[in-house]
């Protein structure tokens, strides 16, 4: 259930191994597309994989669920304006399979979900298919695929497995062994959930810990990339690398299941996520303070460059990416003023008129670097110009 980023690769996946899948999504467009051999997301290598996959009979796509033995819930959880969990999308696709389900079925969610999800859907099941408590088995297992590099991970990663009972537990085990060679770490259901979204908190909070880092620094007069060089090489000291905030859909959404559960034990992980936005606002500053300095000791408006709308590096991924956020901010504030935006991985965007990243960079008087990305550390640093570097381009 769900053929996105997660789903769709997982079905194929599962398919190549030898299992028959039916992929199920409510989208016609995807159904069509999919069915049709065209991916819908970015992947390397599963694009063959696909066709593999068709031409062998083993995968289809269709758009409501059919009888099968084991059905997987890989559909988006959100979170509303409030930052509270949205797991309708889980219930819904819960409440459509609850007609098919027969005994020795396996029903696994994947979607990162709050603590109790699993077991709330169990009970949604159990209200209306009274006769198959203690019959079925019920699970929830996270992923754990970084986007570019799927196919190795969906394959080779460890993975947390926990049922809502040992039953659940061991079968959604013997299952996941069919294409997982990763090891396989049984669990309770509960404690899979926590897993996944401490993950994410955990890389959340160390990146908030390197973006307070970076603004100290400023204040110190001390090089940040410097210094956790130095710091990390500390045998027990590991700092990640500050940048201009925290984007994607994974690690800027998860924390906030756990704060919105437990708002009075979770504080480190609140304050990571506010530094964390924070950080893209203390950058939006920045610029605008160049552009102001610039223009009284100048006498003219400059011309700004803003490197790199993606999330993360070498990626085409705009999806809640601080560098986008700061850029719209940039331009909003300065409406007079030339701001080139440049995104490599991006041919057209919509919104943003893109200029070639070497262009930008020759014609731009304030230079401001979002996203490390790789065309850019191929650029020479340059006295003449106002560099803004948030994302260590020019770091030793
Ligand atoms: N970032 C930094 N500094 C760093 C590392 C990352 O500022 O040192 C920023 C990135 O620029 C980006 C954001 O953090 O804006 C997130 O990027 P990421 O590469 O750390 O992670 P995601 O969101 O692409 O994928 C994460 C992964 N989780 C962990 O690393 C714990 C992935 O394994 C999960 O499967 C994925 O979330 C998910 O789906 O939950």
């Amino acid at each position: 259930m769900g053929l996105g980023y997660i789903g769709l690769p997982t079905a194929i996946i599962a398919a190549k191994s030898g299992i028959e899948v039916v992929g199920v999504d409510i989208n016609v467009k995807v159904v069509e597309q999919t069915n049709a051999g065209h991916l819908h997301i970015v992947e390397p290598g599963l694009q063959e994989m696909l066709q593999d996959v068709l031409e062998s009979g083993r995968f289809k796509a269709i758009s409501s669920p059919e009888v099968s033995d084991v059905y997987f819930v890989v559909v988006p959880t959100p979170f509303k304006e409030n930052h509270q969990p949205d797991i309708s999308y889980v219930e819904n696709a819960t409440r459509t399979l609850i007609p098919l389900l027969k005994e020795g079925d396996l029903f696994v969610i994947e979607s990162t979900s709050p603590v109790g999800t699993t077991e709330q859907m169990a009970e949604i099941i159990y209200k209306e298919r009274a006769e198959l408590r203690g019959l079925i088995h019920i699970a929830y297992c996270p992923e754990r695929v970084l986007p570019g590099n799927v196919i190795y991970e969906l394959v080779n990663n460890d993975r947390v497995i926990g049922g809502v009972d040992e039953v659940s537990t061991s079968h959604a085990i013997e299952v996941y062994s069919k294409f997982v060679t990763g090891e396989l770490h049984p669990t309770n259901a509960r404690t899979a959930e926590l897993c996944k979204l401490t993950e994410n908190s955990s890389r959340d909070v160390q990146i908030a810990f390197a973006n307070e880092l970076s603004m100290i620094c400023e204040q110190a007069d001390i090089n940040v990339w410097n210094l956790i060089d130095l710091a990390n090489k500390h045998p027990r000291v590991n700092i990640l690398q500050p940048g201009c905030g925290v984007g994607g859909h994974c690690i800027a959404v998860d924390p906030y299941f756990i704060t919105a559960a437990y708002p009075a034990q979770a504080q480190i992980i609140a304050k990571a996520r506010e530094i964390n936005n924070y950080k893209a606002q203390w950058c939006a500053e920045k610029v605008k303070n160049a552009i102001l300095e610039f223009e009284l000791k100048n006498n003219r408006k400059p011309v700004v460059a803003m490197m790199g709308l993606a999330f993360k590096p070498n990626i085409d991924d705009l999806r809640e990416s601080p560098s986008k956020l700061i850029t719209t901010e940039v331009m909003h504030a300065n409406a007079t003023v030339d701001i080139l935006v440049v995104e490599p991985n991006i041919k057209e965007h919509d919104v943003f008129k893109l200029t070639p990243y070497r262009q930008a960079y020759e014609q731009a008087d304030i230079v401001v670097f979002l996203t490390a990305h790789k065309e850019f550390k191929t650029l020479e640093w340059r006295n003449d110009k106002v560099i803004l570097d948030f994302c260590g381009i020019f770091r030793k």
